[in-house]
């Protein structure tokens, strides 16, 4: 294997750049998409596919692709990544990737390398969970899981999806239009970091996934009774904040009865905000995740359930909506195999691991051979602004990503050919 080792200076002066693209009235690091700020990351973006000799597009749905053409064309290694991040987030989340998979491709043309494939790099539109209710949005629009019931989803204000998208360049029709022919993809590779403490913990420089976590995203909404907080006895209250608070903490006791289980409410609303008024109405909006299919499906039973009995007891109504039920999804061999290989030649440690995170990876999985390469995340925070990796060891999962598209290219192809001796890039 040709040692090509990727430079560490580019992708840290390119995140660098990327870190001020951000709304720098949040907190950390905020670039939520359908943002202007989103916009202003993914045109950076493309401008460095475009500087690295990529054929760009964007496609309907606000994915930015870019093609560097193989030498035998009709077959495609597909590579991505996001830039969008969560209100208050960080540098790292998406943006790894991103950036890593271009670094891939300008070593393979500073070392004339030519794949059989051509090389396909998509910063995909919208991963972070948007205020519609949705996440993954681009990738779902490429592997055609959108429609106009994902057009007519609104906002807390009442706006839909479809009078949003326009913001940010993206014609509705257009959106429902985008799907991609992933026919003619023989694989797709996502570097990202691992957003947990296991890397870190078990002292291993690459995580070679096997399941991405099933996701269910609920949303309920309390109807109970306004009155005055003072005067009101509690025999005869109907509290929507009391019946929203108990179920927040049944997600709590529910998420702790399974491994590698998680539940979290991450967003509640009291309506009025007033601390002298029995609050007449209250919103959850959560989500439960976990390796198994069954124990999603019981979680989403029991929350139903007690939702239900902290309502009836206090005479509150509740609706109880889930919003997305995306399953567990188990990667590809023989991907995940290669990246292994790939690791254990380059003599990078390595450890299997679950993702608790979601990613386009999970989703795009649908449709073609999917493997992800993690990178530690220092303390294992992510989706926070303390959210941290070396570039020491960035650049080791860049390696990894790049030798295993040139695997994977030798393997379905006839193997990438070096025009000249290929030059060791520092
Ligand atoms: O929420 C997630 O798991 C991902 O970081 N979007
Ligand atoms: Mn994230
Ligand atoms: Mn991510």
């Amino acid at each position: 294997m040709s040692t090509i080792t990727p430079v560490g200076q580019r992708f840290s002066s390119e995140l660098t750049t990327l870190a001020t693209l951000v709304d720098s009235e949040r907190p950390g690091w905020t670039r939520r998409a359908l943002s202007e700020f989103d916009i202003a990351g993914r045109d950076y973006a493309r401008t460095l596919m475009k500087q690295a000799g990529l054929q760009t597009r964007v496609d309907g749905a606000g994915n930015v692709i870019g093609v560097l053409p193989g030498r035998l064309g009709g077959r495609e290694i597909m590579l991505g990544s996001h830039t969008d991040t969560v209100d208050g987030g960080g540098r790292f989340d998406g943006i790894t990737g991103v950036l890593g998979a271009i670094e891939v491709v300008r070593l393979l043309r500073e070392n004339d390398i030519r794949l059989d494939h051509d090389l396909v790099i998509v910063v995909f539109f919208n991963e972070e969970p948007n205020d519609f209710g949705f996440f993954c949005v681009g990738s779902r629009a490429m592997t055609g899981l959108v429609d106009r019931t994902t057009l007519a989803a609104t906002d807390t204000s009442g706006r839909s999806l479809a009078e949003a998208l326009p913001d940010s360049g993206i014609d509705p029709e257009a959106f429902l239009d985008a799907r991609y022919d992933f026919s003619k993809v023989t694989a797709f590779l996502e570097l990202h970091i691992e957003q947990g403490p296991e890397l870190e913990r078990m002292g291993r420089q690459i995580g070679v996934v096997e399941t991405i976590t099933g996701i269910n995203h609920f949303k309920a909404l309390f109807t109970g009774r306004q009155d005055h907080a003072g005067t009101t006895p509690m025999d005869v209250r109907a509290d929507a904040g009391c019946a929203a608070a108990g179920t927040v903490l049944a997600v709590e006791s529910i998420a702790e009865s399974g491994t590698n289980t998680r539940g979290t409410s991450g967003q509640i609303q009291f309506t009025p905000e007033a601390v002298n008024v029995v609050s007449a109405n209250a919103s959850v909006e959560g989500e439960f995740r976990g390796p198994e299919g069954s124990w999603l499906n019981e979680a989403q039973r029991r929350l139903t359930d007690a939702a239900n009995q902290n309502a009836d007891k206090r005479g509150v109504h509740v609706e109880m909506e889930w919003t997305t039920d995306d399953a567990p999804v188990p990667l590809h061999e023989p991907i995940t195999s290669t990246i292994a290989e790939v690791a254990d030649e380059l003599g990078h440690s390595r450890a299997t691991m679950f993702s608790g995170a979601g990613h386009d990876a999970g989703i795009i999985a649908a449709k073609t051979q999917v493997g992800m390469i993690f990178v530690p995340s220092h303390d294992g925070r992510s989706h926070c602004p303390e959210e941290f990796t070396e570039l020491d060891d960035i650049v080791p999962g860049i390696e990894v990503l790049l030798q295993t598209v040139l695997r994977l290219d030798g393997a379905t192809g006839s193997g990438a050919t070096a025009r000249s001796g290929g030059a060791q890039s520092r």
